[in-house]
């Protein structure tokens, strides 16, 4: 296989969500190499590590995402799609890590103080670092505290706050409210079932996004 062929396979695979040769799904590339043979041998060939992300990866976690936001495909095949790219970004983490290869910047995300859920959180982490993005994945029952500490490593880091609860809508308040006293300029984007545009008026947040697309979106447009 040429470069080329090569990086539009790896691309079906993290799209289709085939992680390796020996898990059976998806059914019709049954016994075929994936993500993480592809880019194993994409990278002996020489194929420049960053061609595997932006041709391969970042296309295929745009179809992606683009396809959960239009309903045409839902949670499962989101989250299969994120273990085949994790397949791959293991072969190109030590590139990330030695500086050949750059990102488009540093997203800190984190579920509020008091919530712990996270499914959605995840899939937003990792359709982000799909779309070029480093991602620093503060977890669950996140306090603003723990938000500025990681702001101070990296004070250009964009902030995700993900909320699912109504009650803890008022966490989310607060901790914007406590990032925004100590950083005016960092710029924060949130998200979950029950935030709304019109509630992030009111928490003076920068950006609302309602699925993991329209961050990737309000992200990339801040990266231009
Ligand atoms: Co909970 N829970 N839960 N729960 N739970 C809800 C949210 C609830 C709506 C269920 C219900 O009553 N119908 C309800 C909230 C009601 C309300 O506040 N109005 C609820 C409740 C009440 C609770 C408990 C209080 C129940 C109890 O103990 N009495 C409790 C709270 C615990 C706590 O957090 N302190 C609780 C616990 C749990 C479990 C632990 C059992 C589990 C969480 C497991 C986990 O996350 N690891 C759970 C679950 C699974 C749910 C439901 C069923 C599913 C949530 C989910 O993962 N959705 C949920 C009901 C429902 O939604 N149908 C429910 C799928 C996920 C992909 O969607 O998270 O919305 P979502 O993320 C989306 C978007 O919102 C967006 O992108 C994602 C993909 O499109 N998005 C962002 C999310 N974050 C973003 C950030 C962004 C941008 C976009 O930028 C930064």
């Amino acid at each position: 296989m040429n470069s080329n062929e090569l990086l539009e396979k790896i691309r079906e695979c993290v799209e289709f969500g085939k992680v390796n040769k020996d898990v059976p799904y998806p059914p019709n590339m049954k016994g075929m190499d994936g993500a993480d043979e592809l880019t194993k041998m994409a990278l002996e060939q020489g194929v420049p590590p960053a061609d595997i992300l932006n041709e391969a990866l970042i296309k295929a976690m745009e179809r992606v995402g683009q396809k959960f936001t239009d309903k045409k495909i839902f949670v499962p095949q989101m989250l299969i799609a994120a273990k085949a790219m994790n397949a791959s970004m293991v072969h190109l983490k030590p590139f990330f890590q030695s500086g050949q290869v750059q990102r488009k910047g540093k997203f800190i995300i984190g579920t509020v103080a008091g919530d712990l859920h996270d499914i959605g959180k995840n899939l937003v982490a990792m359709i982000v670092e799909g779309a070029g993005w480093e991602v620093v994945d503060l977890g669950v029952d996140v306090n603003a505290q723990k938000f500025i500490q990681t702001i101070e490593e990296d004070k250009k880091a964009v902030v995700g706050l993900s909320a699912l609860l109504t009650t803890t809508m008022a966490s989310m308040k607060s901790i914007v409210g406590d990032i925004k006293a100590k950083y005016p300029d960092v710029r924060l984007i949130i998200g979950g079932a029950p935030i709304t545009d019109a509630f992030r008026q009111e928490i003076g947040a920068d950006g609302y996004a309602a699925d993991p697309q329209g961050a990737v979106a309000y992200l990339n447009n801040i990266a231009v």
